[in-house]
Protein backbone atom coordinates (compact mmCIF):
# COMPACT_ATOMS: atom_id res chain seq x y z
CA UNK A 1 0.00 0.00 0.00
CA UNK A 2 1.80 3.43 -0.94
CA UNK A 3 -0.35 5.85 1.55
CA UNK A 4 -2.78 5.29 4.20
CA UNK A 5 -5.12 7.88 5.31
CA UNK A 6 -7.76 8.64 7.72
CA UNK A 7 -10.49 11.03 8.26
CA UNK A 8 -14.16 12.65 7.52
CA UNK A 9 -15.82 12.54 4.58
CA UNK A 10 -18.85 14.34 3.66
CA UNK A 11 -21.90 14.76 1.31
CA UNK A 12 -21.48 17.90 -0.49
CA UNK A 13 -24.09 19.75 -1.62
CA UNK A 14 -23.40 22.69 -4.21
CA UNK A 15 -26.00 24.84 -5.72
CA UNK A 16 -26.22 25.01 -9.31
CA UNK A 17 -26.29 28.78 -9.26
CA UNK A 18 -24.21 31.82 -7.45
CA UNK A 19 -26.18 33.61 -4.63
CA UNK A 20 -26.38 33.47 -0.79
CA UNK A 21 -27.20 30.28 0.10
CA UNK A 22 -30.54 30.95 1.65
CA UNK A 23 -31.81 32.16 -1.97
CA UNK A 24 -30.05 28.49 -4.08
CA UNK A 25 -32.87 26.22 -4.96
CA UNK A 26 -31.17 23.50 -7.14
CA UNK A 27 -28.07 21.66 -5.66
CA UNK A 28 -25.51 19.22 -7.43
CA UNK A 29 -24.49 16.47 -5.16
CA UNK A 30 -20.75 14.82 -4.78
CA UNK A 31 -18.82 14.32 -1.68
CA UNK A 32 -15.85 16.46 -0.18
CA UNK A 33 -13.27 15.28 2.55
CA UNK A 34 -9.34 16.50 2.94
CA UNK A 35 -8.59 13.14 3.14
CA UNK A 36 -10.73 11.58 1.06
CA UNK A 37 -9.74 13.70 -1.95
CA UNK A 38 -5.80 13.05 -1.08
CA UNK A 39 -6.87 9.47 -1.35
CA UNK A 40 -8.68 9.61 -4.86
CA UNK A 41 -6.08 12.16 -6.07
CA UNK A 42 -3.49 9.79 -5.42
CA UNK A 43 -5.55 6.83 -6.81
CA UNK A 44 -5.60 8.80 -10.07
CA UNK A 45 -2.37 8.96 -10.03
CA UNK A 46 -1.83 5.44 -10.02
CA UNK A 47 -1.60 4.85 -6.64
CA UNK A 48 -2.49 2.40 -3.92
CA UNK A 49 -4.25 3.88 -1.14
CA UNK A 50 -6.61 3.22 1.69
CA UNK A 51 -9.13 5.25 3.39
CA UNK A 52 -10.18 4.69 6.81
CA UNK A 53 -13.49 6.56 8.51
CA UNK A 54 -16.58 5.89 9.78
CA UNK A 55 -19.85 6.18 7.72
CA UNK A 56 -23.76 6.67 8.76
CA UNK A 57 -25.53 3.45 8.43
CA UNK A 58 -27.26 5.54 5.47
CA UNK A 59 -28.34 6.27 2.46
CA UNK A 60 -25.23 9.03 2.49
CA UNK A 61 -23.12 6.94 4.03
CA UNK A 62 -23.13 4.25 1.07
CA UNK A 63 -22.81 6.80 -1.33
CA UNK A 64 -19.94 8.26 -0.01
CA UNK A 65 -18.12 4.50 0.44
CA UNK A 66 -19.25 3.91 -3.15
CA UNK A 67 -18.04 7.13 -4.77
CA UNK A 68 -14.94 6.68 -3.10
CA UNK A 69 -14.44 2.93 -4.09
CA UNK A 70 -15.15 3.49 -7.57
CA UNK A 71 -11.50 5.83 -7.47
CA UNK A 72 -10.08 2.36 -6.86
CA UNK A 73 -9.37 3.91 -2.97
CA UNK A 74 -9.49 0.80 -0.39
CA UNK A 75 -12.42 1.37 1.70
CA UNK A 76 -12.00 -2.02 3.06
CA UNK A 77 -11.36 -0.23 6.63
CA UNK A 78 -14.91 1.45 6.76
CA UNK A 79 -17.04 1.24 9.15
CA UNK A 80 -20.96 1.79 9.04
CA UNK A 81 -22.39 3.24 12.47
CA UNK A 82 -25.93 2.44 13.06
CA UNK A 83 -26.30 5.61 15.51
CA UNK A 84 -24.51 8.70 14.13
CA UNK A 85 -25.57 9.80 10.70
CA UNK A 86 -22.89 10.75 7.89
CA UNK A 87 -22.20 14.35 7.51
CA UNK A 88 -23.13 16.70 5.11
CA UNK A 89 -22.25 20.13 4.25
CA UNK A 90 -22.89 23.09 1.77
CA UNK A 91 -21.13 25.51 -0.76
CA UNK A 92 -21.94 28.71 -1.39
CA UNK A 93 -21.30 30.05 -4.58
CA UNK A 94 -20.72 33.83 -4.78
CA UNK A 95 -18.68 35.59 -7.91
CA UNK A 96 -15.76 38.17 -7.01
CA UNK A 97 -15.57 35.62 -3.65
CA UNK A 98 -14.06 32.50 -2.42
CA UNK A 99 -16.81 29.84 -1.43
CA UNK A 100 -18.10 29.40 1.98
CA UNK A 101 -18.90 26.17 3.13
CA UNK A 102 -21.38 25.45 6.15
CA UNK A 103 -21.04 22.67 7.94
CA UNK A 104 -23.56 20.15 9.41
CA UNK A 105 -21.39 17.43 10.78
CA UNK A 106 -21.82 17.82 14.88
CA UNK A 107 -22.58 14.56 16.49
CA UNK A 108 -21.38 12.91 12.87
CA UNK A 109 -20.71 8.72 12.82
CA UNK A 110 -17.01 10.48 11.71
CA UNK A 111 -16.64 12.36 14.76
CA UNK A 112 -17.24 9.09 17.04
CA UNK A 113 -13.92 7.47 15.34
CA UNK A 114 -12.16 5.14 18.49
CA UNK A 115 -8.57 4.16 18.14
CA UNK A 116 -10.79 0.98 18.01
CA UNK A 117 -11.38 1.75 14.65
CA UNK A 118 -7.09 1.54 13.48
CA UNK A 119 -5.29 -1.93 13.19
CA UNK A 120 -1.82 -2.00 13.39
CA UNK A 121 -2.17 -3.95 10.14
CA UNK A 122 -3.80 -1.22 8.08
CA UNK A 123 -1.13 1.52 8.85
CA UNK A 124 1.94 -0.86 8.94
CA UNK A 125 2.20 -1.93 4.94
CA UNK A 126 1.85 1.24 3.86
CA UNK A 127 4.81 3.48 2.31
CA UNK A 128 3.35 6.66 4.13
CA UNK A 129 0.29 7.65 6.58
CA UNK A 130 -1.31 11.10 5.80
CA UNK A 131 -2.74 12.43 8.46
CA UNK A 132 -4.58 15.72 8.71
CA UNK A 133 -5.47 18.95 11.33
CA UNK A 134 -9.31 18.14 10.82
CA UNK A 135 -9.82 14.99 12.71
CA UNK A 136 -8.42 16.03 15.88
CA UNK A 137 -10.17 18.95 16.12
CA UNK A 138 -13.97 16.47 15.33
CA UNK A 139 -13.85 15.26 18.71
CA UNK A 140 -11.63 13.98 21.28
CA UNK A 141 -11.87 10.40 20.45
CA UNK A 142 -10.66 11.59 16.75
CA UNK A 143 -7.86 13.24 18.47
CA UNK A 144 -7.35 9.88 20.28
CA UNK A 145 -7.67 8.25 17.02
CA UNK A 146 -5.04 9.73 15.23
CA UNK A 147 -2.47 9.86 17.90
CA UNK A 148 -3.14 6.15 17.90
CA UNK A 149 -2.36 5.98 14.03
CA UNK A 150 0.55 7.65 14.55
CA UNK A 151 1.62 5.61 17.12
CA UNK A 152 1.35 2.42 14.87
CA UNK A 153 3.02 4.45 12.25
CA UNK A 154 6.02 5.05 14.55
CA UNK A 155 6.33 1.34 15.70
CA UNK A 156 6.66 0.89 11.90
CA UNK A 157 8.74 2.68 10.92
CA UNK A 158 5.94 4.30 8.47
CA UNK A 159 6.61 7.86 7.53
CA UNK A 160 3.87 10.58 8.35
CA UNK A 161 2.91 13.22 6.24
CA UNK A 162 0.82 16.19 8.14
CA UNK A 163 -1.16 18.76 6.66
CA UNK A 164 -2.41 21.05 9.17
CA UNK A 165 -5.39 21.86 7.30
CA UNK A 166 -6.84 24.30 10.18
CA UNK A 167 -10.92 24.50 9.80
CA UNK A 168 -11.65 27.41 12.41
CA UNK A 169 -15.17 26.74 12.11
CA UNK A 170 -14.23 23.57 13.93
CA UNK A 171 -11.78 25.68 16.97
CA UNK A 172 -9.90 28.29 17.98
CA UNK A 173 -6.42 29.06 16.67
CA UNK A 174 -5.66 28.90 20.42
CA UNK A 175 -6.92 25.35 20.34
CA UNK A 176 -5.33 24.60 16.74
CA UNK A 177 -1.83 25.15 17.84
CA UNK A 178 -1.39 23.43 20.86
CA UNK A 179 -2.86 20.16 20.03
CA UNK A 180 -1.50 20.54 16.07
CA UNK A 181 2.04 21.85 17.28
CA UNK A 182 1.56 18.64 19.30
CA UNK A 183 1.29 16.33 16.14
CA UNK A 184 3.18 18.35 13.96
CA UNK A 185 6.16 17.86 16.27
CA UNK A 186 5.94 13.56 15.92
CA UNK A 187 5.49 14.05 11.98
CA UNK A 188 7.94 13.67 8.99
CA UNK A 189 6.64 15.92 6.44
CA UNK A 190 4.68 18.96 7.05
CA UNK A 191 3.13 20.88 4.47
CA UNK A 192 1.25 23.84 5.99
CA UNK A 193 -0.16 26.58 4.18
CA UNK A 194 1.32 30.13 4.57
CA UNK A 195 -1.11 31.12 7.18
CA UNK A 196 -1.44 27.91 8.81
CA UNK A 197 2.55 28.16 9.45
CA UNK A 198 1.98 31.19 10.89
CA UNK A 199 -0.81 30.27 13.56
CA UNK A 200 0.97 27.41 14.60
CA UNK A 201 4.62 29.16 14.93
CA UNK A 202 4.07 32.56 15.11
CA UNK A 203 6.66 33.21 12.16
CA UNK A 204 5.42 34.69 9.15
CA UNK A 205 8.45 33.89 6.57
CA UNK A 206 8.61 30.53 5.32
CA UNK A 207 12.03 30.28 6.10
CA UNK A 208 11.45 31.11 9.71
CA UNK A 209 8.20 28.55 10.17
CA UNK A 210 9.84 25.86 8.22
CA UNK A 211 13.12 25.81 10.51
CA UNK A 212 10.69 25.41 13.57
CA UNK A 213 9.21 22.08 12.08
CA UNK A 214 12.83 21.30 11.06
CA UNK A 215 13.84 21.76 14.86
CA UNK A 216 11.12 19.91 16.42
CA UNK A 217 11.70 16.67 14.13
CA UNK A 218 10.67 16.93 10.67
CA UNK A 219 12.24 16.14 7.83
CA UNK A 220 10.74 18.34 4.91
CA UNK A 221 8.41 20.81 5.07
CA UNK A 222 6.59 22.28 2.15
CA UNK A 223 5.13 25.48 2.37
CA UNK A 224 1.89 26.37 0.19
CA UNK A 225 1.82 30.05 -0.92
CA UNK A 226 -0.92 30.01 -3.36
CA UNK A 227 -0.37 31.66 -6.86
CA UNK A 228 3.25 31.83 -5.79
CA UNK A 229 3.68 28.16 -5.54
CA UNK A 230 5.62 26.74 -2.80
CA UNK A 231 8.62 26.87 -0.34
CA UNK A 232 10.64 23.57 0.62
CA UNK A 233 12.81 22.87 3.24
CA UNK A 234 15.05 19.65 4.55
CA UNK A 235 18.08 19.59 6.70
CA UNK A 236 20.21 19.81 3.14
CA UNK A 237 18.32 21.88 1.26
CA UNK A 238 15.79 24.63 0.67
CA UNK A 239 14.13 26.58 -2.40
CA UNK A 240 11.08 28.06 -3.69
CA UNK A 241 9.51 26.35 -6.49
CA UNK A 242 7.01 29.24 -8.82
CA UNK A 243 3.38 28.44 -8.96
CA UNK A 244 1.32 27.65 -12.42
CA UNK A 245 -0.86 30.40 -13.45
CA UNK A 246 -4.39 29.77 -13.30
CA UNK A 247 -6.00 32.03 -15.56
CA UNK A 248 -9.28 31.36 -14.35
CA UNK A 249 -9.96 30.29 -10.49
CA UNK A 250 -13.44 27.86 -10.57
CA UNK A 251 -13.21 26.79 -6.98
CA UNK A 252 -10.30 26.60 -4.65
CA UNK A 253 -11.36 24.13 -2.09
CA UNK A 254 -9.59 20.94 -2.49
CA UNK A 255 -6.15 22.21 -4.20
CA UNK A 256 -4.88 21.40 -0.99
CA UNK A 257 -5.17 18.28 -1.01
CA UNK A 258 -4.08 17.99 -4.78
CA UNK A 259 -0.62 19.22 -3.30
CA UNK A 260 -0.30 17.07 -1.07
CA UNK A 261 -1.72 14.26 -3.64
CA UNK A 262 1.11 15.81 -6.15
CA UNK A 263 4.07 15.69 -3.71
CA UNK A 264 3.24 12.30 -2.02
CA UNK A 265 3.36 10.89 -5.36
CA UNK A 266 6.37 12.35 -6.59
CA UNK A 267 7.97 11.32 -3.61
CA UNK A 268 6.09 7.76 -4.09
CA UNK A 269 7.81 7.92 -7.81
CA UNK A 270 11.41 8.68 -6.17
CA UNK A 271 11.71 11.65 -8.18
CA UNK A 272 13.33 14.03 -6.03
CA UNK A 273 11.84 17.05 -3.47
CA UNK A 274 11.87 19.68 -6.06
CA UNK A 275 9.91 17.86 -8.83
CA UNK A 276 7.98 16.57 -6.10
CA UNK A 277 6.70 20.22 -5.23
CA UNK A 278 6.48 20.78 -9.08
CA UNK A 279 4.14 17.72 -9.26
CA UNK A 280 2.13 19.09 -6.05
CA UNK A 281 1.59 22.99 -7.98
CA UNK A 282 0.48 21.05 -10.86
CA UNK A 283 -2.15 18.88 -9.08
CA UNK A 284 -3.33 21.79 -7.04
CA UNK A 285 -3.17 23.78 -10.55
CA UNK A 286 -5.67 21.43 -11.96
CA UNK A 287 -7.71 21.34 -8.99
CA UNK A 288 -8.62 25.20 -9.16
CA UNK A 289 -10.16 24.95 -12.90
CA UNK A 290 -13.01 22.47 -11.89
CA UNK A 291 -15.72 23.20 -9.11
CA UNK A 292 -16.08 20.53 -6.79
CA UNK A 293 -13.34 18.93 -4.44
CA UNK A 294 -12.59 16.06 -6.47
CA UNK A 295 -13.93 16.14 -10.09
CA UNK A 296 -10.57 18.28 -11.13
CA UNK A 297 -8.29 15.62 -10.18
CA UNK A 298 -6.30 14.80 -13.29
CA UNK A 299 -5.66 10.55 -14.22
CA UNK A 300 -1.59 10.25 -14.45
CA UNK A 301 -2.40 9.17 -18.67
CA UNK A 302 -3.29 13.45 -18.58
CA UNK A 303 -0.05 14.63 -17.14
CA UNK A 304 1.87 11.93 -18.64
CA UNK A 305 0.68 11.18 -21.85
CA UNK A 306 2.07 7.57 -23.51
CA UNK A 307 1.74 6.51 -27.09
CA UNK A 308 0.16 3.27 -25.34
CA UNK A 309 -2.73 4.93 -23.35
CA UNK A 310 -5.87 5.46 -24.53
CA UNK A 311 -6.26 9.40 -25.45
CA UNK A 312 -9.93 9.18 -24.16
CA UNK A 313 -8.50 11.39 -21.03
CA UNK A 314 -6.78 14.23 -22.51
O1 LIG B 1 -9.64 20.53 1.88
C1 LIG B 1 -10.96 20.50 1.45
C2 LIG B 1 -11.82 20.19 2.64
O2 LIG B 1 -11.85 21.30 3.47
C3 LIG B 1 -13.23 19.85 2.27
O3 LIG B 1 -13.25 18.71 1.46
C4 LIG B 1 -14.12 19.60 3.44
O4 LIG B 1 -12.88 18.02 4.69
C5 LIG B 1 -13.43 19.08 4.64
C6 LIG B 1 -13.43 19.93 5.81
O5 LIG B 1 -13.44 19.37 6.89
O6 LIG B 1 -13.42 21.14 5.68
Amino acid sequence: MDVVTLGETMVLFTPVTTSPLRFSAQFEKSIGGAESNVAIALARLGHSVRWISRLGADEFGLYTRNYIRGEGVDTSGVIFDEEHPTAVFFKERRTMQEPKVYYYRKGSAASHMTPDDIREDQIADASYLHITGITPALSNTCRETVEHAIALAKKNSVPIVFDPNIRLKLWSKEEARETLMGIAAQCDIILPGIEEGEILTGAASPEEMSRIFIGQGARLVVVKLGAKGAYYRTEEEEAYVPGIEVPHIVDPIGAGDGFAAGVLSGLLQKRGIREAVMLGNRIGAYALTVAGDVEGYPYREQIEPRSDHTDILR
